[in-house]
């Protein structure tokens, strides 16, 4: 049981400059538009189911994904890429809900990059034990533009290391609501979640959703 009575309470919205090109916005979501992007969330996968991809490597990935906007991020044995249609389904990926892109529009004006327009939102989702390893985003075509996260369900350790995949990373505590603005001298930096750990949240039953909101071309 991890109920307590601060887990019930609303948290309090604050911006932090991590460092230059991060902002961390906790609790920029309120829990009517958590719930409105959950239900966003499982329209999308009605449309694009998760499915845990492989690498170039073969290894299949412990995130469950799914993608919605004009473009999606896949990886399969022939690499990353991004791709205007599902490889699951051949169809178009499904349209970006306006919950989401308001959000994505509003965050990123919030942390300095107005006019922010994103063709991609990645779905991941970790359950317990799922990790993504230290990597790169480095598939999009012009590294001006930012990335937002939208942390949303079970707490994570997010792992924000440097220029190179070496070095110990900072680690961050992630919570549901928390959103970060990637851009400018952090924009290629490595990064990574760390394991996550077993719990119940009353947004998402056993597991953490990640949004990652992209231009990617
Ligand atoms: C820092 N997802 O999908 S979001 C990913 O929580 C990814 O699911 C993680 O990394 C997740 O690629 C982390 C935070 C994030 C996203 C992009 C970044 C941090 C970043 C790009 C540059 C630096
Ligand atoms: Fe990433």
């Amino acid at each position: 049981m991890t109920q307590d009575l601060f887990a019930t309470l609303p948290r309090t919205p604050s911006a932090i400059a991590i460092e230059e090109g991060v902002s961390l916005l906790q609790a920029f979501i309120d829990e009517a538009e958590a719930g409105a992007l959950m239900q966003a969330i499982h329209g999308v996968l009605q449309q694009a189911p998760l499915r845990h991809m492989q690498t170039p490597g073969g290894y299949r990935m412990s995130v469950a994904m799914s993608n919605c906007g004009e473009l999606g991020w896949v990886t399969d044995r022939s690499g990353y890429r991004y791709q205007g249609s599902d490889p699951v389904s051949g169809q178009a990926w499904p349209a970006m809900p306006e919950v989401f892109r308001a959000l994505a529009v509003r965050a990123a004006a919030a942390a300095g990059f107005a006019g922010f327009m994103p063709d991609a939102c990645l779905i991941n989702r970790y359950e317990a034990g799922a990790r993504m390893a230290l990597h790169q985003d480095k598939d999009e075509q012009d590294m001006r533009q930012p990335i937002v996260s939208v942390s949303l369900g079970l707490p994570a350790t997010f792992l924000f290391g440097g220029m190179q995949r070496a070095g110990r990373p900072l680690r961050m505590r992630l919570e549901s609501g928390d959103v970060v603005v990637w851009g400018g001298p952090a924009r290629l930096r490595f990064h990574g979640v760390d394991t996550l750990a077993d719990g119940e949240h009353p947004l998402s039953g056993r597991c953490r959703f990640n949004l990652t909101f992209r231009r990617a071309r």
